[in-house]
């Protein structure tokens, strides 16, 4: 999937279009980019803001979507009156999904947003937004309201469908957001954490942008943004001299399960190993006791005509089914610490039999009602039926009466997983 974001460059890369370009690519979107202004700062200051000129923001626009697919847009700092109307222009009409972050002022105290751009901004900025993100301070700015329900219901008079105003304290160690959507308004909170920083306001919007490329709903989005958010201030880096920079911990298992999910996907015509319920492919810390010890994705990966796209994060709990298989068998053979799931094909059991694999079975028309009827157990009831004395490459088994018939590969890591896809030659 992919995403533009519009904004302004900032030569820490903690906040900005730099910023947004790490956790997009991060996150498994393509970012797309559209530069307002360049400044020039470090963790203590901004030293200056040069904003780029209206015929520049407008070819840097028509180059973007004159080109591309876009499955989201996020507009951060506009800066001044031109660029706010050039944007405007380009983006009235179009159909994506757009979120607002509205930056005014940064944390070490400079002005992103000119005073004059004001009311162009309320005018034309604000109506272009499927949810728009103000801090309390920003929203106070936009609206002059200082209550949250009452600036909410003003900034969507001006156009915003649904609005998020975040970073109100509840109490010493706890901070909330507000949420006005079209019909219904409600709080999130979450745990305060005392570090002052750059880029969480970014982090939220660009976390909101991707639940919206994917069409999550805004209830669902703002949990995602919170969590994320924690995680970013929790995990920022004191790596200049002033304040600390948010960032996104990329855990290295996750590099190495990203890395063959991507060799998967390359696999010419591997849709056609894509079941009904769609792949998942996990990768579990040693001795795994819940889905949480276990890697995977958390929207699986889906077949979208002849491409496979990741639906979600790869993220520790991605994965019920295939993360419950490969703790069954990592009982037994403690090694196993991977899987895949493909559809049933009779030619790949033979032909996995024929290299020498161990290929394993169970029988789900033999499963217990009780079993059936648990949620999730199925898979473990089945896994641990078919497990003898050798470790397995292969588990599989031929469906029942409305159940899809399918295929687990197990190996010790991602990459031996895909070792042993590959060597299987699953699409010939
Ligand atoms: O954090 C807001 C922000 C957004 N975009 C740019 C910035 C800042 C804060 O400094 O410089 C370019």
């Amino acid at each position: 999937m992919n995403i533009l974001s519009i904004g302004g460059s900032d030569t820490s890369s903690g906040a900005g279009i730099q910023s947004d370009i790490k956790r997009f690519s991060n996150n498994g979107f393509y970012p797309f980019t559209v530069i307002t202004a360049i400044t020039s700062q470090n963790t203590k200051k901004i030293t200056s803001i040069e904003p780029v000129s209206k015929r520049s923001l407008e070819l840097q626009m028509e180059s973007v979507l004159s080109d591309f697919h876009i499955d989201a847009v996020k507009i951060g700092m506009v800066f001044n009156t031109q660029i706010i109307k050039a944007i405007h222009s380009k983006l009235k009409n179009s159909k994506f999904p757009i979120v607002v972050d509205p930056i005014i002022k940064s944390t070490t105290g400079r002005l992103l947003l000119k005073k004059n751009a004001l009311p162009d901004y309320r005018k034309m900025i604000i109506p272009l937004a499927d949810v728009i993100t103000p801090n309390r301070y920003e929203s106070k700015i936009l609206t002059g309201i200082t209550d949250a329900r009452k600036a909410a219901k003003k900034i969507q008079s001006m156009g915003a469908k649904n609005v998020i105003i975040t970073g109100f304290t509840e109490s010493n160690n706890k901070i909330y957001d507000f949420i006005l959507e079209p019909n219904k308004q409600y709080k999130i909170s979450g745990k305060k954490l005392p570090i002052v920083n750059h880029g969480s306001g970014c982090d939220y919007s660009a976390s909101m942008t991707e639940s919206l490329a994917k069409g999550l709903p805004i209830s669902k989005a703002v949990k995602i943004a919170k969590k994320f958010v924690y995680q970013s201030i929790k995990n920022s880096i004191n790596i200049g001299k002033g304040i600390n920079i948010t960032h996104q911990e990329i855990p290295k298992d996750a590099l190495s399960l990203h890395n063959s999910i991507d060799e998967f996907r390359q696999i010419k015509n591997i849709h056609r190993v894509i079941p009904e319920c769609q792949t998942n492919f996990v990768f579990a810390k040693t001795n795994p006791k819940t889905i949480n010890d276990v890697l995977g994705i958390s929207g699986r990966l889906v077949k979208t005509g002849k491409e496979i796209e990741i639906a979600g994060q790869i993220v520790y709990g991605g994965s019920q089914h295939v993360a419950s298989a490969v703790i069954e068998v990592n009982k037994k053979f403690p090694e196993i610490l991977s899987c895949i799931n493909i559809k049933y094909d009779k030619k790949i059991i033979l032909k996995a039999k024929k290299l020498g694999l161990t290929v394993l079975s169970y029988d789900r028309t033999k499963e217990p009602k009780k079993i059936k009827s648990k949620e999730n157990s199925s898979i473990i009831w089945g896994v641990a039926n078919s497990l003898k004395n050798k470790c397995p490459d292969l588990i599989y088994h031929k469906g029942d009466i409305g159940k899809e018939a399918m295929i687990l590969i197990f190996g010790i890591n991602p990459n031996n997983v895909i070792k042993k896809v590959s060597k299987l030659r699953l699409i010939n």
